[in-house]
């Protein structure tokens, strides 16, 4: 068992997509659980390249290549899971208005599948709006904000607060290269992660009883 998942995370790391998902697909067909090959194999892939990302000993395209082929292991299991990816949780996540940066976000949407939450991808350039319609439509554990721009991340506070509104318990999430921590806090959300490994620890973080 132990050689398989380190056969995946190899292949992850290598950004072998076809690789990736036949091994997932052989660890399947022999009652692994799909769980169990996450856990164990694409995530610590990502998690170790996610490190070395922050160290800077690992560039964006080996990021990208290796969250393609998490992606492409990650459509082979769902099917194994019988359409159930939400035990952890359900996140609406999606780019503020007159942003559309996405690779960021789409990396933290891949990080929280394969932590088992259920992500609603809302996509870029979302209106404060379009946040309250999608939060109002599926009522998620936590709502996920990116911005990678210094103008488009003041539209964080109004989010925040029209959320609120609905809501006043609504657990919100930011992150984006020019969002901090201080910021986060000033605009009043509920959490922060400065990359897309740390927002899945943030994201259970907020989630866990107190
Ligand atoms: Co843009 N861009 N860009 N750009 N772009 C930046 C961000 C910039 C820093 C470049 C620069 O000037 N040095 C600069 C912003 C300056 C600022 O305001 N601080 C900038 C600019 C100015 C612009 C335009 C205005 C340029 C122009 O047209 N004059 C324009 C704006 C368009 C718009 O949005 N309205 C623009 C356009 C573009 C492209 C379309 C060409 C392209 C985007 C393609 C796409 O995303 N589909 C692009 C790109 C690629 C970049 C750079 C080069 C790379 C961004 C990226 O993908 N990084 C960027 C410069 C740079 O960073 N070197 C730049 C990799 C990604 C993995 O990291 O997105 O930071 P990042 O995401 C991380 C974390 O931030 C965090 O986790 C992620 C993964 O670890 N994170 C979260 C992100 N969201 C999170 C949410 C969370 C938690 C963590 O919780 C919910």
């Amino acid at each position: 068992m132990q050689d398989l998942f380190s056969r995946i995370r190899d292949a992850v790391l290598a950004g072998d997509e076809e690789g990736t998902k036949s091994l997932v697909a052989e660890g399947l067909a022999g009652g692994v659980d799909p769980r169990k090959i996450m856990e164990s194999s694409m995530m610590p892939a990502m998690e170790d390249i996610g490190s070395r990302f922050a160290r800077g000993e690992a560039y964006i395209p080996e990021l990208i290549v290796a969250a393609a082929a998490m992606e492409a292991g990650m459509q082979t299991i769902k099917p194994g899971l019988g359409g159930k990816t939400a035990w952890a949780g359900t996140v609406v996540l999606g780019t503020v208005h007159g942003d559309i940066h996405s690779i960021g976000k789409n990396l933290v949407r891949m990080c929280l599948e394969g932590a088992g939450f259920e992500v609603v991808d809302i996509g870029e350039d979302v209106t404060t709006e379009g946040f309250v319609s999608a939060y109002r439509e599926y009522r998620p554990s936590v709502l996920g904000l990116s911005a990678l721009l210094s103008s488009t991340m003041q539209h964080m506070r109004d989010v925040i607060e029209a959320v609120r509104a609905e809501d006043p318990k609504a657990v919100v999430i930011v992150g984006g290269a020019p969002v901090t921590a201080e910021f986060a806090r000033e605009i009043g959300a509920s959490g922060y992660a400065p990359n897309a490994f740390d927002a899945v620890l943030e994201t259970r973080g907020l989630l866990a009883p107190e």
